[in-house]
């Protein structure tokens, strides 16, 4: 499944504001649905197209937050967990209706929750041709309705922002021009393996165990192919018997091992390999078989520092938190995807097997997919593991994390838990790789 790294923008603010008639005029077409009648939005609606600067994005239209009923709650977690996940959101103020409702509440609230969150923000006013008769009877004139809002909301000094009509499809030019000036792209892009110094062939240990789909190969093993490829570096793929690495019978797993080497050896004739990249779970087996010249570092260290920007020294800090973990403490395994759990899952079985055996009466939780705790509940927590994050966007995986700093909750992930577990040395050595790059 080919994952184009689009863009998020949200459209967020009160019912009326204008939010779905952005949208409309944004992709040209009516995609949401306009309507005085409050509530027309329903759910978050999102479109995809090409914004000539910025590409492929993604674009969500949300319900008003000021919807009152209880299904009018429902919608407002929605839209402020989608505000925590995106690239810029684009906060939408009728003036009018704003300074004639006396209150800021839903204006402040995006403005605040963004600045906590550290996502972009810019402001449309959306500025009906009617304006002036509506304020007739207040005495205001529309500049100190406009003045009113950006000098009552916190965060709105530095926020781009542009008077428009949006009714009027003349304008979309200039609302694409607003959109590219706030700069929602300025996001980070990592490279896969930032600390390939050579053209020296890589080893990929892939051990296909009962969990693996039969005929293809996992997204992250995938993208590492495709990356060595275009850098011009030879790969070897190797596949070690897990059962047999590990056989309590020396003689078998010599065997193995032995195996393992000459290959090693095979491909490494010429400069030698510079880097073993394994699935994380045999990280006991190559943790003793790699020979300590040549770089050694697991498939899903290398999809969170991808997925998470360059952000693996987070992860790689919150391995500290293992070492202080007591017996009640609560664990929280996070798994982005909702594969089959079939006999020896690393998420679900072998990670609480070793955690429970390293670390007696810690607790330990999960949560799959899209889920993610609220703030609140994540507190509760004194570690949280992460999966590699393939299966999600770098903007979820981003929200999380800034989600887990608010909470105060250390994070790590998947590849440095299971070399932990292995002792010091080997979480080091897995590590040690990334450390090194300049
Ligand atoms: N007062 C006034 N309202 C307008 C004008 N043009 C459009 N509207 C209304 O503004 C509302 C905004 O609709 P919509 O985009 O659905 O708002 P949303 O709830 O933020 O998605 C609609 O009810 C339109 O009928 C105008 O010139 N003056
Ligand atoms: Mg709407």
């Amino acid at each position: 499944m080919p994952r184009v790294d689009r863009l998020v923008l949200g459209i967020f603010g009160r019912i009326n504001a204008g939010k779905s008639t952005l949208m409309n005029l944004l992709t040209q077409q009516e995609t949401s649905i306009v309507d005085p009648a409050p509530g027309t939005t329903a759910d978050i609606k999102s479109a995809i197209m090409e914004i000539h600067g910025l590409g492929p994005v993604r674009i969500l239209d949300t319900a008003g937050l000021d919807e009152g009923s209880g299904l009018g709650e429902k919608k407002r977690r929605k839209t402020l967990a989608a505000l925590e996940e995106v690239d810029l959101a684009i906060l939408v103020i009728d003036p009018v209706q704003s300074f004639l409702s006396g209150n800021l509440e839903v204006e402040s609230g995006v403005s605040a929750l963004s600045r906590k969150s550290g996502r972009k923000l810019c402001a449309v006013f959306n500025i009906h041709a009617d304006a002036g008769e509506r304020l007739e009877a207040s005495g205001a004139s529309l500049e100190e309705t406009v003045e009113y809002c950006r000098s009552s909301l916190l965060n709105m000094t530095g926020t781009p922002h542009i008077l428009l009509d949006l009714s009027r499809p003349g304008n979309v030019s200039e609302l694409v021009g607003f959109i590219e000036d706030s700069e929602p792209s300025e996001r980070k892009r990592v490279e896969l393996l930032p600390f390939l110094s050579t053209r020296a062939p890589v080893l990929l240990h892939i051990p296909l165990d009962e969990e693996s789909p039969s005929g293809r190969l996992l997204r992250p093993q995938e993208m590492a192919m495709e990356y060595l490829l275009r850098l011009g570096v030879p790969i070897g793929l190797y596949r070690t018997d897990l059962k047999l690495a590990r056989s309590g019978s020396s003689s078998i797993s010599e065997g193995e091992r032995k195996r393992f080497g000459s290959f090693l050896g095979s491909i490494g004739s010429d400069e030698g390999v510079q880097l073993v990249l394994t699935d994380s779970q045999a990280i006991d087996v190559m943790g003793r078989w790699v020979p300590e010249d040549i770089s050694l570092t697991t498939f899903s260290i290398m999809m969170i520092h991808a997925t998470s920007g360059g952000n693996l020294p987070l992860f790689a800090r919150g391995a500290a938190a293992l070492d202080g973990l007591r017996e009640g403490d609560r664990v929280l395994i996070a798994e982005a995807c909702n594969h089959d759990r079939i006999a020896e899952d690393i998420g679900t079985v072998q990670i609480p097997e070793k955690l429970a055996r390293a670390c007696p009466g810690v607790r330990v939780e999960h949560t799959f997919g899209r889920e993610f705790p609220s703030q609140e509940e994540l507190a509760e927590y004194s570690v949280v593991i992460h999966c590699g994050g393939c299966m999600i966007s770098a903007q979820k995986l981003s929200a999380r994390v800034s989600r887990l700093a608010l909470a105060g909750v250390p994070v790590t992930n998947y590849g440095i838990v299971l070399s932990w577990l292995e002792g010091p040395e080997i979480l080091e050595r897995v590590l040690k790789p990334w450390r090194e790059q300049s």
